[in-house]
């Protein structure tokens, strides 16, 4: 099996709230680079090409236009930003890493990798980590909070001004797409799940199935179609017992040794091309415990092993 051992990463911090509205999210990156991630991966073997910090407004005294969709236009811009940096780590042949703040800003990273892949007549494939669906449009969301919308608008559903980021859509097809450890998701957004062609495994199936056999299965129904596989992972995924710093925690996720397993999986898998790590709330963690583990989490993505 092919080893995703990339030599050469790219770090894109992007300190955004405004797409959950809980401030801490801002702080996600400065955590994640106390944790000496950059040094880690330097011992690793893995040269940090390059560090962006995307430049997020502030919104303190910015009016909400919309209700139904808060700080859209400031999301579009950052989501922009955000599409352009993936896109160039790729094209330099390093491997992408984007550290949140909130999940919002996965419709840029998505986009600039599947866009990578458009240019050369392939296909991305998704792979979602997350509690919940963010699958909600600006008709379903009751909060009008972006940072539950993302996995839909890289699907092309909802406001063009967000699922046409770089000038098409969808950026991701429902066949290639999985969601991975489902426990809290909104009624409508079960039937629009059900109703599409995504691949979604819940809290139950992953305790009737086990995680490695949802991997093995997930990454053999994407293997035929693309040729590169994006991780999105939302780190309330994994239970507030071990992540306890994410803006959104629900009790009954994935324990700390699922979480590393799903890791090192898919780092034997040659397929994955970039990862995110979203939603690091270091307001609500504990010793920075969550960003700890989110470093040792990208860490073993990209080839770190125990022995
Ligand atoms: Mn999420």
């Amino acid at each position: 099996m092919i080893i995703t051992k990339p030599t050469n990463v790219s770090l894109i911090f992007v300190p955004i709230h405004f797409g959950g509205g809980h401030s801490g999210a801002s702080l996600g990156p400065a955590a994640l680079k106390a944790t000496n991630l950059h040094k880690l991966l330097n011992f690793q073997g893995i040269n940090v090409s390059q560090e962006i910090d995307i430049n997020v407004p502030n919104v303190s005294d910015i009016e909400i236009q919309d209700p139904k969709l808060r700080y859209l236009d400031q999301i579009v811009d950052v989501c922009n930003a955000v599409a352009t940096a993936t896109q160039d780590a790729l094209e330099h042949n390093c491997f992408p890493v984007i550290i949140g703040g909130d999940h919002s800003y996965a419709i840029g990273s998505i986009a600039g990798a599947s866009n990578f892949f458009r240019k050369r007549k392939q296909e991305l494939g998704l792979i979602w980590f997350d509690a919940h669906g963010d699958m909600n449009t600006q008709e379903t969301s009751l909060s009008g909070n972006i940072h539950g919308m993302p996995l839909a608008k890289s699907l092309g559903y909802g406001n063009p001004k967000l699922t046409n980021i770089l000038g098409y859509n969808p950026k991701i097809k429902s066949e290639n797409t999985v969601l991975i450890g489902l426990r809290d998701v909104d009624d409508l957004e079960k039937k629009v799940i059900k109703s599409s062609e995504i691949a979604s495994y819940t809290m139950s199936d992953i305790d009737h199935i086990g995680i490695n056999d949802i991997l093995a299965k997930s990454v053999k129904q994407l293997n035929h179609n693309v040729e590169g596989i994006h991780i999105s992972f939302d780190l309330d995924v994994i239970d507030p017992q071990y992540a306890p710093g994410v803006s959104t925690p629900v009790e009954g996720g994935i324990n700390l040794r699922e979480s590393l397993q799903i890791m090192s999986y898919l780092a034997q898998y040659g397929k994955i091309c970039s990862l995110d790590i979203a939603e690091l709330n270091p307001l609500n963690d504990i010793k920075n415990k969550t960003g700890e583990l989110a470093c040792n989490l990208i860490l073993t993505c990209l080839g770190k092993n125990m022995l």
